[in-house]
């Protein structure tokens, strides 16, 4: 057993984008390619030497593999522990969790999140600092900058670990601690909510709920949470064990991806509620008995109804949303007398406003929902807290969202995905839309004046750092918007965007069908960014 310094040359396209470095799996399978953005991030995060760092992943194709080449990189690197997750299995919360309650130096969570796995699939690599939260933008770029000049990394030349037994191994001076990331994540979870009130809903025998882990990360923690901790039946969770490629599920939880899901919830025995997560664990998809909770819709909601959840019920600080999430949340925060922020896209942006006791709050329309319990988006934490609002309210999904709509007025709210374009089209789409922004200004499509067009750029409050170019903005007269910006997490082509919101303060208007409601926006939107022409494209791949 030795340290090797091995020879290496720089890959040139290693910049992670909107969360981790994410690439086809056969990209990060070619030799040095992980290793040289691994030892890129041991470069320059500073004094390691002794640390303790937390390692997993969300048990995707390529994670074991991966795994074992950063446990021996770190033990070569002079890291004093590094705690991995049983079975190689750690998620994105869970990893976040275990830095805040360790006092860690940071996490190397391997994941490529709500992106498809299996060995043509996607693989991806993010480091979370020690706050637990991502990277932000600054350290991100300085792996990269690091990554184009590396020319050797080191590694310790050590037979594999076993990743499947609890306890403590070591190689050279490093321990490996193989951990249960279960019991501190569940632990964190039972501080927040009334667990005894939930634990009544699933005896009470009137309630039942369905949660689909969709072949990824979520399944043990959903497990022990819901079935063990809280008395729900077995069977409560389906989907609930990690496989290399999620059983063929793009895991990714919305409409057209939690299939499964779906279908129990539309039927006609549906239960009252169901929920999903992505890959790494970090999403949420909310579903009543045949309805669908926007994320949007979701986070302001939670915020009106924070008092009723022990974790909460001292009050909020302030709530953040990213730039595309409705204005929803914004309305809540106004009769709360408290602040919301507009951050761009990306849980990275939310963690100073968290760290500084700014905002209790933040979600993303992306199905990302979370608070200052930990620094990351929280799929299980988002359906625990819609569990605990049903415990306490005993009314349906249904009744809770009508009711907050009739009380706030509704943000109609859909998101267009055209996946899988030629980069050339979608980059000319975006800097032709860049070009129009003077001239749309004051300018009517049908009822509808164009109050602000613009770039999105958001100066961070608490450190001064300006953020530019993160998305364009077309706002109208009575809050109705269009948003379009280009997707920092595909690995295939490029993928737009089209975010669309209407206000509708009339209640008898505010049933109808979401795409309906928007149909006049989705007119305006194809012809101000001339979508069809420049894509070739009649239809969105995803509608969310
Ligand atoms: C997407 C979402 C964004 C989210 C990011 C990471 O980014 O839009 O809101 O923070 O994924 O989520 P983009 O650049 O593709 O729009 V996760 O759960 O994939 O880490
Ligand atoms: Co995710």
């Amino acid at each position: 057993m030795s340290i090797q310094k091995v020879s290496t040359r720089p890959f040139k396209d290693q910049r992670p984008g909107t969360s981790g470095l994410r690439k086809k799996v056969t990209t990060f399978q070619q030799p040095h390619y992980l290793e040289n953005f691994i030892q890129s991030i041991f470069d320059v995060i500073g004094e390691i030497k002794g640390k303790t760092i937390v390692l997993g992943g969300d048990g995707r194709f390529h994670n074991k593999e991966a795994l074992q080449i950063i446990i021996k990189m770190a033990a070569a690197n002079g890291i004093g522990r590094t705690m991995v997750g049983l079975g190689g299995i750690l998620s994105t919360p869970a990893a976040s969790c275990v830095i805040r309650k360790h006092n860690l130096l940071g996490g190397i969570i391997l994941s490529a999140s709500h992106n498809p796995g299996g060995p043509k699939g996607d693989f991806g690599v993010k480091y979370n600092v020690e706050n637990g939260g991502p990277s932000p933008g600054h350290v991100t770029e300085s792996f990269y900058r690091r990554s184009l000049e590396i020319n050797t990394y080191c590694f310790f030349d050590a037979p594999d670990v076993d990743l499947e037994q609890l306890g403590e191994n070591r190689i050279g001076d490093m321990v490996v601690e193989i951990f249960d990331s279960v019991a501190d994540y569940a632990g964190l979870m039972e501080r927040l909510f009334d667990f005894d009130r939930m634990k009544e809903l699933f005896s009470s025998g009137k309630f039942s709920m369905v949660y689909d882990g969709m072949n990824a990360v979520t399944g043990p923690y959903a497990r022990a949470i819901f079935e063990g901790r809280l008395g729900a039946p077995l069977g409560t969770v389906i989907n609930g064990d990690p496989l290399p490629d999620f059983g063929g599920i793009h895991p990714d939880p919305n409409l057209k991806h939690a299939r499964e899901l779906v279908e129990i919830m539309n039927s006609e025995n549906a239960p009252d509620f169901g929920a999903a997560s992505d890959g790494d664990g970090d999403r949420n998809m909310i579903l009543g008995r045949r309805f669908f909770v926007t994320p949007s819709d979701s986070l302001a909601i939670l915020a009106a109804n924070a008092d009723l959840v022990p974790g909460y019920s001292g009050g909020l600080s302030g709530i953040a949303r990213s730039m595309p999430t409705s204005m929803a949340a914004d309305r809540v925060a106004e009769a709360l007398g408290i602040q919301c922020y507009e951050t761009p896209t990306g849980w990275k942006f939310f963690g100073n406003l968290l760290d500084a006791g700014k905002v209790t709050l933040c979600g993303e329309e992306s199905f990302g929902t979370g608070s200052d319990h930990m620094r990351e988006k929280d799929g299980l934490w988002a359906v625990l807290f819609w569990l605990n609002l049903l415990a306490a309210k005993e009314e349906p999904v249904k009744k809770i969202v009508q009711d907050h709509w009739r009380k706030f007025g509704r943000n109609f709210y859909s998101r267009h995905d055209y996946e899988g374009l030629e980069p050339d089209s979608a980059n000319g789409l975006m800097d032709h839309l860049r070009e129009s922004l003077t001239c749309l200004m004051g300018k009517y499509f049908g009822n509808y004046e164009v109050e602000i067009a613009d770039d999105f750029s958001y100066t961070d409050p608490v450190d001064g750092s300006l953020s530019t170019g993160q998305g364009i903005r077309i706002i109208f007269r009575g809050a109705s918007r269009i948003v379009f910006r280009l997707s920092g997490t595909g690995t295939e082509g490029a993928i737009l965007r089209v975010y669309l919101e209407r206000y509708e303060i009339d209640t008898e208007r505010q049933d109808q069908d979401t795409q309906e409601a928007l149909s006049d926006l989705i007119i305006i939107a194809n012809n101000i960014a001339q979508i069809h022409t420049r894509t070739g494209r009649d239809m969105p791949s995803v509608i969310t």
